[in-house]
């Protein structure tokens, strides 16, 4: 299986809110790390690095101006001689507040992020853009005839919406996989999303589109983290009336219960014919991941890639969550190498 990969992402050190205290991020080099010693052990793959940064892409599925501003938020936060070594958010328009663009910094990281779980530091903004023409790459090597490839993304994407960063997402490197399978030629993409908490940015980009049809299996929101999207009945809006389907689940869920699920979810997207497909690919559906709270084991990620497959589109897998951080590695390998057992890669 071809793999996309770069090692940007290790200047990227996320901080996050735990309680009233600041710490390092789950989201840490650590995955990746394992990630691509895992994949070099399980051996052959072919792995390439990524191409340039598509920005004009980025702009198909991102607010440009926020697309601008994550590029500029952190030489801004330099220049304005912050002693702190990171850029977060502490103010965001909730309820009854208005939707009105502010000027400065401070105010703007609120406008734009919806979670006080994502800062942005030096290499922030590198990591997030080479994790994204990850996806993009990996994407324009199914539509050359790869039959899948494995984008090794970090900093995940899949809650980063039009504009707004937050879930240690700052750009959806998912969706741009699948902004890329359209602009190059697929008429509808499917977009699964397995990661267990709610892709509410993919959900929010292609919310009023008809092209790409999007499900997401996860925490039930009334427990888990976005909290405030992701409930069973957001359907899609407008053109994309339908063409959204979100799969909630209770903390606790079973193998089981999660793969008679997943086929609900494939059965579904392939109810309008799709011709290629993007999986958010998100392993902290694993039983001992630390912060999330369903009870797929290791064995089950080998199933999970042999259903994927079978699925027999030309398939973007792109790396989203995973937090058990050792065990991650061979998580990810389990899924890739199911796949191939069921279609050689
Ligand atoms: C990102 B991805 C609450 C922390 C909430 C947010 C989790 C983001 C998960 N104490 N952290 O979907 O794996
Ligand atoms: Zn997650």
């Amino acid at each position: 299986m071809i793999v996309v990969r770069s090692e940007t992402h290790r200047r990227h050190h996320s901080l996050e809110l735990d309680g009233a205290t600041i710490v390092p991020s789950w989201e840490s080099p650590d995955r990746a790390e394992h990630v691509d010693r895992a994949l070099d052990e399980a051996g052959p793959h072919e792995t390439i690095g990524p191409e340039a940064f598509d920005a004009e892409l980025a702009n198909e599925v991102h607010d440009p101006d926020y697309v601008r501003f994550l590029a500029e938020a952190w030489p801004r936060w330099q220049a304005e001689g912050h002693r702190a070594a990171g850029a977060m958010a502490f103010g965001w328009p909730a309820r009854r507040f208005r939707d009105v663009r502010p000027t400065t910094l401070e105010a703007q990281l609120g406008y734009y992020s919806f979670a006080a779980d994502c800062s942005i530091s030096d290499g922030t903004w590198e990591a997030a853009r080479d994790s994204a023409a990850i996806a993009d790459t990996a994407a324009q090597r199914v539509l050359a005839g790869a039959p899948v490839v494995f984008a090794r993304s970090r900093p995940p994407g899949h809650h980063a919406m039009k504009d707004q960063f937050g879930g240690y997402c700052y750009l959806n490197n998912a969706a741009i996989a699948a902004q890329r399978l359209r602009s190059g030629g697929h008429g509808e993409v499917a977009l699964l999303d397995v990661d267990y908490h709610h892709g509410n940015g993919t959900q929010d980009i292609f919310y009023e589109r008809d092209d790409v049809r999007v499900c997401s299996i996860h925490g039930d929101p009334v427990e888990e983290f976005p909290y405030f999207l992701g409930h069973a009945d957001e359907h899609g809006a407008g053109r994309g009336d339908g063409h959204n389907r979100n799969l909630p689940l209770p903390r606790g869920t079973e193998a089981e219960t999660w793969f008679d699920t997943l086929d609900h979810a494939i059965d579904w997207l392939s109810t309008s014919s799709p011709s290629a497909l993007v999986v958010s690919l998100g392993l902290d559906t694993f039983v001992d991941d630390p912060i999330s709270h369903f009870r797929l084991e290791q064995p089950d990620f080998m199933r999970l890639g042999q259903r994927l497959a079978a699925i027999e589109l030309p398939t973007v897998l792109v790396m989203e969550g995973g937090y058990a951080t050792e065990e991650l590695g061979r998580n990810v390998a389990a899924v890739l190498s199911g796949f191939e057992t069921v279609r050689s890669a």
